[in-house]
């Protein structure tokens, strides 16, 4: 029934570096993957991570070896089983491997909903919006140069709330940046801080509270991704949203961190989470906790970003937004007509699968041999 399975690895320049407290970015290492149907039916989807193995605990080289090493095989092996029974017998055969099962599953997702002629949204319980509120992450390491790129921003109506990177100067320095940031930008644009785990509990307390006093919206992942117990007391100490981001890695995880009342909003991403239906049970969790949602990325190139979009459209509460911001940090596209970025959102395709045209030229000119 599958007739084949590639990944491949394509590297593409950002369009500044991207600076933040695990890494910083001049490119970013897609990672792709292709099924390939005994019936001519080809799916897509992605796994692509941030910084090598600087962010998270699988690498663009790691995901690709277990994908052409184990995933393959088994897929190929496999007939006569649905979409379900499929991933169901590759969780029982494999560990651990969020992203590459994220992205068989986004392939296999993918050429479901083309044999029905149904967007991928239609299959995860159907969407609730066609488009999504995204933001821009200021990342360029400079306050001027911040200030002046979220000013283009608004001004060409691409986005109008923003996320900060901070957590690698001092506690005093970074809060000293985001309030010139807020304060040129003004009381109506939403700021937020992703501290990238980079706080110990006591800076968080001294830097939330100068933060929350400025103005500022949200503080994503303030500490360690296992310091659980600090996320919660920092979710009861603050008023100001506390978003579990890293600390979030599939729906078991969620339901500690809802039973623990360690966060107020879920950054869920759909290679986190491990799939896409998983990110859908982490909104169910977070629904019956009371916890606010943010779709958030991996800096995914359009594939995975227009995946996470399918899902996040399904979603009940989107309180806080998107962040599927990765194909626009990009020198190249990949897609024969780029993702439509308009009116501060992004638009839901609504054609049969994940709705784009994969342009297989360019990936082929700018693949890893
Ligand atoms: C993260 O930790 O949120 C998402 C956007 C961005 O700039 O970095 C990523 C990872
Ligand atoms: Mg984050």
């Amino acid at each position: 029934m599958y007739k084949s399975v590639e990944t491949l690895l394509v590297e593409i320049p950002t369009i500044r570096p991207h600076k933040m407290a695990v890494a910083t970015m001049q490119t970013q290492v897609l990672v792709l993957i292709k099924v390939t149907t005994e019936d001519g039916f080809i799916g897509w989807g992605e796994a692509t991570t941030i910084g090598g193995l600087g962010y998270g605990d699988e690498s663009p080289e790691s995901v690709k070896t277990n994908i052409d090493t184990y995933f393959a095989p088994l897929l190929k092996s496999l007939s006569g089983l649905n979409v379900a029974q499929t991933i169901q017998t590759i969780k029982k055969n494999i560990n651990g491997n969020r992203f590459a099962k994220c992205a068989i599953q986004t392939a296999l997702i993918d050429i479901q909903a083309q044999r029905l002629g149904l967007p991928l949204s239609e299959l995860l319980g159907g969407r609730l919006r066609n488009s999504i509120p995204v933001l821009w992450v200021l990342a360029s390491g400079d306050t001027a140069k911040d200030i002046a790129e979220a000013e283009q921003m608004i001004a060409a109506k691409r986005h109008n709330f923003f996320k900060l990177k901070i957590g690698s100067r001092s506690v005093e320095a970074d809060v000293e940046h985001v309030l010139a940031i807020k304060k040129a930008l003004g009381a109506d644009i939403s700021i937020r801080v992703d501290v990238n785990r980079a706080w110990s509990e006591l800076e968080a307390i001294q830097g939330i509270q100068l933060l929350q006093n400025g103005g500022i919206d949200l503080i994503e992942q303030p500490c360690a991704i296992d310091n659980i117990d600090a996320m919660q007391r920092l979710t009861r100490k603050f008023d100001i949203a506390i978003m579990a981001d890293e600390s979030l890695y599939g729906p078991h995880s969620a339901y500690l961190l809802a039973k623990q009342n360690a966060a107020s909003v879920f950054a869920v991403k759909i290679a986190q989470s491990g799939g896409l239906t998983e990110a859908c049970e982490i909104a169910k969790i977070a629904k019956l906790a009371g916890i606010d949602l943010y779709g958030g990325t991996m800096l995914e190139g359009p594939i995975g970003s227009i995946a996470s979009a399918h899902v996040f459209s399904t979603f009940e509460n989107l309180a806080y937004g998107t962040e599927l911001f990765g194909p626009l940090l990009l020198t190249e596209d990949i897609l024969k007509t780029p993702l439509q970025y308009q009116n501060f959102e992004l638009v839901i395709p609504t054609g049969a699968g994940l709705g784009i045209e994969v342009d297989e030229d360019k990936i082929d000119n700018l693949r890893r041999h």
